[in-house]
């Protein structure tokens, strides 16, 4: 099966490569369309920068954020998921339309979460973390980032199937910029075999994060911001790609499809 190409609709005032951009509830629905129309699977909306040092929102101030987005992109027949970390709002966003939930703790935030995806039924994307961000760049240490990514990894698995939810449900994901150092997450995108031996679908994370920043600049040249991150994260959608992943989440869904695309002739060509 194809990649699938999830696109972001962040609906925060301070994300780190779009915050503030589509923060109207009509902002983000408008965003979520123009992802769609440029070939987007799946619209992954989320009301919760976890940009390092963030604030976070409190659950009414997530829900009036991201349930109108979610309720109307749905009703265009989008399929959504919902980025969040709490299972309050995995549940509404759900009853909402989402029939995905994102969580990029997978399920460590919120114990309560775990419960609400059991009973939602939808598929669940685990992330691997390590705490809020403001105390996850301290925590970035590893004896073998891959193996230990795949250990905790395997830990969720156990947690979540114990509390109910189903193998069938999970995604996993190894959670790039997330307590990773720039060698971490290249690791990590150079061993996704590894992830996906696990037997889950996996999904990749790598959009305009800052180890895409200084790859490639001679000696001196400024770090590209967010925004000029895009050909390098296509490129990263190329290797997820080869590596057939279920999924990849991008903000620039356009250059990703047509990597995919690309991806495709050269396998139907072998
Ligand atoms: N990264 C961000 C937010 N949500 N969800 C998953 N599953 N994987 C990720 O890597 C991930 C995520 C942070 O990026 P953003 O602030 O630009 O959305």
């Amino acid at each position: 099966m194809s990649t699938l190409v999830m696109g972001v609709v962040n609906v925060t005032p301070d994300s780190f490569s779009d915050g503030g951009r589509w923060f109207t509830p009509e902002a983000g629905v408008a965003h979520g369309l123009d992802l769609l129309e440029q070939g987007a699977d799946i619209l992954d909306v989320g009301g919760e920068s976890t940009r390092p040092g963030a604030d976070r929102p409190n659950q009414e101030e997530e829900l009036r954020r991201v349930i109108p987005v979610i309720r109307e992109l749905s009703r265009a027949g989008a399929r959504v998921s919902v980025d969040t970390m709490r299972a309050s709002v995995a549940a509404r966003a759900v009853e909402a339309g989402a029939s995905i939930v994102n969580d990029v703790s997978g399920g460590l935030a919120d114990p309560q979460m775990a419960l609400a995806v059991a009973a939602a039924g939808v598929p669940f994307v685990a992330m691997h973390w390590r705490g809020h961000s403001d105390l996850m760049q301290g925590r970035a240490s590893y004896d073998d980032v891959v193996a230990d990514v795949c250990r905790a990894l395997s830990e969720r698995v156990a947690d979540l199937c114990a509390r109910g939810v189903g193998r069938d449900q999970l995604i996993l994901d190894p959670g790039f910029g997330f307590a990773k150092l720039p060698e971490h997450n290249w690791s990590l995108l150079a061993h996704l075999d590894a992830l996906k031996s696990l037997g889950f679908p996996v999904l990749v994370g790598t959009s305009r994060k800052s180890f895409l920043a200084a790859v490639g600049l001679l000696a001196g040249e400024e770090p590209r911001p967010p925004a000029l991150r895009d050909v390098g994260t296509a490129a990263t959608t190329v290797i997820a790609g080869l590596a057939g992943v279920w999924g990849v989440r991008v903000h620039d869904v356009a250059s990703s499809v047509d990597a995919l695309a690309v991806v495709a002739a050269v396998q139907a060509a072998r």
